[in-house]
């Protein structure tokens, strides 16, 4: 018995203990799913500066190559979402096989609505029904390009907003983006659902014409049922928590999806639990507790959430950031799966506040890097992806493409 089978099997006594069971954790780490980005993986800064890398991909097929090396050591990222025109090609056929030859499919598909000298006042909320016809055509093509490539997820997030007060008709925006999205959302598919993700600001900065979670909600709310919120883990104001959020909109079944990134100070998609991991445990609690609701309709809701990454690698190597942060959610989930739900309700109900804190906080202080291992094995993936990385070579076979691959 080797040290880590002693390691496993003390941790699976101290959970059983408690009243977890350990297989029912396995099972669902598991089916987890993360889908990964094609922009993680090209060169990426801030507005100060874009840093070149060597060994960036220089297109989308070799985006989806390194997203596969990231699939193939952690097992739980079959998906990668395209950005368009960032991953245009001439033939999304031809990408899709290559994402099947790789073992992996293509996600959400991410239209650019702020890249473009027209869209300097906007795309769809803009005063100007030409460059509104423009962004809706653009968004109808995003459709067309996920019908092509067998993906059933728009994510739309929307640049629009205005610098100064009074710059434009803040209820006039309104009704023009109800009218733009209420189009987009008819060309859907039934089996599509386009997710609606909000930021407070930037660029805008005045304001955004979808700034929180409560504007997102409310067009989903009238577009209808195929329309839900997407929260990205850096788009709100310090000290917001988001694990109410996550909790309310899924009450209301209207949570779509997450853009996984960690921040500390705004928007900075840096790698998801490298600063605040409580927050994203907390996230998963919520979660898991809608899981283990008696509504179906949230029951449901909780299991068709899209778990994306979105993160920006300025510094840092693009595919050992990208294991990190898939393994930093693994971690997260793997704790709160160990929240004793009925501990916690039980100790609700005597309004036992310290009680009830502890039988979530205790679950976070566990170490799961046996149970994980144990899990790994199982599905047939390295114990230890990132080391496993490091020691495939994979990082010397990219080294000739160069420098100045794809960015944004
Ligand atoms: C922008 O701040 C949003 O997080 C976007 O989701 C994303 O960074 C980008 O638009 C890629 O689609
Ligand atoms: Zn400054
Ligand atoms: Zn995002
Ligand atoms: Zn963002």
């Amino acid at each position: 018995m080797s040290m880590s089978d002693s390691a496993y099997s003390l941790f699976v006594q101290q959970q059983t203990d408690r009243g977890i069971d350990v297989e029912q954790v396995k099972a669902r780490l598991k089916e987890l799913k993360v889908e990964t980005p094609s922009w993680g993986y090209g060169d990426s800064g801030t507005r100060f500066k874009v840093f070149k890398q060597v060994g960036v991909p220089r297109n989308p097929f070799e985006k989806l190559d390194d997203a596969a090396q990231v699939h193939r050591l952690t097992g739980i990222c079959p998906s990668v979402a395209l950005h368009i025109p960032w991953d245009k090609v001439d033939d999304y056929d031809q990408l899709q096989q290559h994402a099947a030859s790789l073992n992996l499919t293509l996600g959400a598909i991410n239209p650019n609505l702020f890249q473009d000298d027209d869209y300097i006042f906007g795309s769809l909320c803009n005063s100007n029904p030409a460059i509104r016809r423009r962004a809706v055509e653009h968004m109808l093509e995003c459709i067309e390009i996920a019908r092509t490539v067998n993906s059933s997820i728009i994510s739309l997030w929307l640049a629009d907003g205005t610098n100064y007060p009074g710059q434009d008709s803040i209820r006039g925006r309104k009704h023009r983006l109800l009218e733009t999205l209420t189009e987009v959302y008819q060309a859907l598919d039934p089996n599509m659902r386009l997710l609606i993700e909000y930021k407070f600001f930037e660029p805008a900065f005045y304001h955004t014409d979808l700034g929180d979670w409560g504007m997102a909600y409310n067009m989903a709310l009238k577009l209808g049922d195929q329309a839900q919120v997407l929260v990205d883990t850096g788009h709100h104001a310090q000290g917001t928590n988001v694990e109410q959020i996550v909790a309310y909109l899924l009450d209301e079944q209207k949570l779509g999806g997450f853009h996984f990134n960690n921040r500390k100070y705004a928007d900075d998609d840096l790698i998801v639990g490298s600063v605040n991991p409580y927050e994203l445990f907390l996230i998963f609690y919520q979660i898991l507790d809608a899981h283990a609701d008696a509504n179906k309709g949230i029951q449901q809701t909780a299991e068709n959430i899209a778990y994306m990454i979105d993160q920006s690698h300025c510094i840092e190597p693009k595919i050992p950031a990208m294991i990190r942060s898939v393994l930093n959610v693994h971690t997260q989930y793997a704790k709160a799966l160990l929240i004793n739900l009925d501990e916690v309700k039980a100790a609700q109900e005597k309004q036992d506040v310290l009680g009830a804190e502890n039988a979530v906080r205790e679950a976070f202080e566990f170490d799961v890097t046996p149970l994980l291992h144990v899990v790994r094995e199982e599905m047939g993936v390295p114990i230890n992806p990132m080391r496993a990385y490091l020691e495939s070579g994979y990082a010397d076979s990219i080294k000739p493409r160069g420098k100045g691959g794809a960015s944004w």
